[in-house]
């Protein structure tokens, strides 16, 4: 527990509150971020509400403080649990994961950065160039990656339009060796459209703005964003800070493979380019292929009838259709390529369990937040589904595995409720039965299904479902405005989904005749983006997985990947709605902190105990520090022979005995034990030293 700071500042440990109500965590929370207090424990979680402006806490002295330190030994600071997660894994030989949670806006994307920050420089001190290239490649990474998957949305002017893990490898002396990016569904609806007051991709402005004229020349693009019928729908082309702009700009730009990204910009929104033939050829420069080949994908489609392969025109609405799902996947692959690139550079090379031991993995997980628009969508759907499911992985961690434990081992516990939203996160992914079953047994009909016949099955199957209702099942609920609209009662709040484009989004289809195109691009980047162009239209027969499908998998994995690993938490709040630096918006911190589960995981914290370790771990660790144990002990069990030891020191209090392990409260106790260790330790050294000289 952290007890250092001044009162003046509130509790810095939500655990030491004197009654664990939400009215004293909500004033200790607001007079901390009133003090510019923004991160408080609960325990190893840490707190973080957005400060919505420069703080003077992340520099090379604030590193230094917390280098090598006890949690509890300094203020609290996004520092000390990755100091903690890196000791996990020095000491301990553990794999860890550093899981930053929270809604749009609420910081998760920013505290990733200083996470890694800290992690770089507090590693490698003894400057090995390889290390200090592994160090480099991670943190740039992040610039090319939010160039690319980062918008400005209504909630966020900074918001990662795609979900990302990186995993960061370290060696038996705890230096970066390299590390994996894993990224998660980029919302690339948003290179077609925009809701009004955001932007598509940051990439698109910086290209428009930073390049030079030479560049843009070669590239076909004019300097005024206006010009391109994609970029300007949601009416926010103004670029919104040019200075830095320019700066990630030439961040990017030096990856000189990126380049062919250019080459899709001028890919304008218009059917009408087709009218207008010095478009088509300039595609068919960009994209390194022949015009009438270009011209031939957008308008035709090659369709197997029995025997025969004929070209089919395309109407109007399918060649507009086409062209959106080509300017999408193009995207997409781009933003997949980037990250293979980044992997290729970053992975662990030359490493040899054998010579260098076991490399163990810290990982970072930054993902896109719970979020409401006025309108939403499919993207928003698999989002809020994605968070969650990593609030039923804090559920299982935090609240639920810790209460089954202390109850396995015997411990004395009063069970602390909690909402479980497991409920929400079944009703989404079931088999059969979830909204994603649902939507992917509508795409696999022949014939035409419409989203309206998708929300009827909804309403068919889901009808007496506590989480979810719609207009046709609720037809006096004012919060529900359009009949094309289902709702779900998410573990954050309510949204109401709009069905529209639900169908086509999760089928993404992209017609062979497309890939083909790229397939056969004389551009070597290009045509590697596009394996399967390889097949003709007469071998292409197997169903490709859906969209809902893949996400969920993706999302099942992860979630395993995240469980396998020692967790440290970071649970971000948003303070207001309008990025003020200021202004604590009581009824929407109150909100977080609720849905948040907060107030659960300071009653199970309070109630539980910091450590816990079976007995004759313990005793290995511990026993020299005691006449009874050391070297060995003569008690009848090891259970015992830890009691004697611990009573000894004097912890008596602070312990509980299960059944296999031994519980300690405090980190304190734990911390001093070490210390005890360590002076032994020497002792022991110093004297078997004098040994080996003769000198005793
Ligand atoms: V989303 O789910 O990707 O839409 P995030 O990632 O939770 O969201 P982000 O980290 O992007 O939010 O933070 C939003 C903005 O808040 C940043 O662009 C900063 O302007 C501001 N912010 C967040 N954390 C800090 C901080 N520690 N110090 C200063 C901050 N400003
Ligand atoms: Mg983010």
């Amino acid at each position: 527990m952290a007890e250092h700071e001044s009162l003046e500042f509130g509790k810095a440990d939500f655990v030491l509150l004197d009654n664990v109500s939400l009215e004293e965590f909500m004033a200790n929370l607001k007079l901390r971020f009133e003090k510019g207090r923004i991160y408080t424990y609960i325990g190893e979680v840490v707190v973080s509400v957005n400060p919505y402006r420069a703080m003077n806490i992340y520099g090379r002295d604030t590193i230094e403080q917390y280098k090598g330190r006890e949690l509890y030994e300094r203020p609290p600071h996004l520092f000390a649990i990755a100091d903690a997660a890196y000791k996990a894994m020095k000491r301990r030989n553990k794999d860890t994961c550093i899981v930053i949670s929270g809604e749009s806006g609420a910081g998760k994307t920013e505290a990733s950065k200083y996470i890694m920050q800290y992690i770089a420089a507090i590693t490698n001190p003894s400057q090995r160039a390889e290390v200090e290239r592994v160090k480099n490649m991670l943190l740039k990474s992040n610039c090319v990656l939010e160039a690319f998957g980062n918008a400005k949305t209504n909630r966020n002017d900074n918001s990662s339009r795609f979900g990302k893990y990186m995993d960061i490898n370290f060696d038996f002396k705890g230096d970066p060796i390299g590390g994996h990016i894993n990224n998660y569904l980029l919302e690339k609806s948003r290179v077609i459209f925009q809701q009004e007051g955001e932007r598509s991709f940051h990439s698109f402005y910086q290209l428009v703005k930073g390049a030079p004229d030479a560049q843009l020349r070669s590239l076909h693009i004019q300097r005024d964003p206006t010009a391109y019928t994609y970029i300007k729908v949601g009416g926010q082309i103004k670029v919104l800070y040019h200075v830095q702009i320019k700066r990630d700009y030439y961040g990017w730009q030096g990856s000189r493979d990126l380049w062919h990204l250019g080459k899709i910009k001028p890919f304008d929104g218009d059917v009408t380019l087709i009218e207008n033939s010095k478009l088509v050829s300039i595609l068919g420069d960009l994209l390194s292929t022949k015009d009438e080949n270009v011209e031939k994908a957008l308008l035709y489609r090659t369709v197997a009838t029995g025997r025969d392969v004929i070209d089919k025109q395309h109407t109007h609405q399918e060649a507009s259709y086409g062209r959106d799902a080509l300017a999408k996947a193009i995207y997409e692959r781009l933003f997949c390529w980037i990250v293979g690139r980044i992997n290729d550079i970053i992975e662990v090379k030359n490493y040899d369990v054998r010579v260098h031991g076991k490399n163990t993995v810290i990982g970072v997980l930054d993902i896109y937040g719970f979020e409401i628009f006025q309108n939403n969508s499919f993207e928003q759907f698999c989002i809020n589904y994605c968070n969650e499911k990593l609030q039923q992985l804090f559920i299982q961690l935090v609240l639920k595995q810790e209460q089954e434990e202390y109850q396995r081992e015997g411990i004395p516990w009063k069970h602390i409720d909690y909402f479980n939203n497991q409920i929400i996160v079944d009703l989404v992914e079931q088999q059969h039965k979830g909204i994603f079953a649902v939507l992917d047994e509508a795409c696999m009909n022949v014939g035409k299904v419409t989203d309206e016949m998708f929300l009827q099955a909804l309403n068919g199957k889901l009808a007496k479902h506590a989480h979810y209702t719609s207009r046709k099942l609720s037809p006096t609920d004012k919060n529900l405005e359009f009949d094309r609209d289902f709702r779900i009662r998410h573990y954050a709040g309510d949204v109401a989904y709009s069905v529209v484009g639900f169908i086509d989004k999760n089928k993404d289809t992209l017609f062979q005749d497309f890939k083909r195109l790229l397939y056969n691009s004389s551009n070597p980047v290009l045509k590697a983006m596009w394996p399967e162009g390889k097949l003709s239209i007469t071998e292409v027969t197997k169903r490709p997985l859906t969209a809902a499908t893949l996400f969920k998998n993706s999302m099942i994995s992860l979630v395993e990947n995240l469980a396998s690993k020692e967790p440290y938490y970071v649970r971000c709040i948003k303070p207001n709605e309008v990025k003020s630096p200021l202004l604590f918006e009581h009824e929407r911190c109150k909100h977080q902190v609720e849905y948040l589960g907060l107030l659960e995981n300071v009653r199970v914290r309070r109630a539980g105990f910091a450590n816990r370790q079976i007995y004759p771990r313990f005793l290995q660790r511990y026993k020299m520090i005691s006449e009874f144990t050391w070297p060995n002990h003569d008690l009848p069990s090891d259970k015992e022979a830890v009691k004697r030891l611990l009573q000894g020191c004097g912890f008596e209090h602070d312990v509980a005995y299960g059944k296999t392990k031994v519980f300690i409260r405090t980190p304190r106790t734990i911390f001093s034990l070490e210390e005890q260790r360590a002076e032994m330790v020497k002792r022991i050294v110093l004297f078997l030293q004098k040994v080996w000289r003769g000198t005793l």
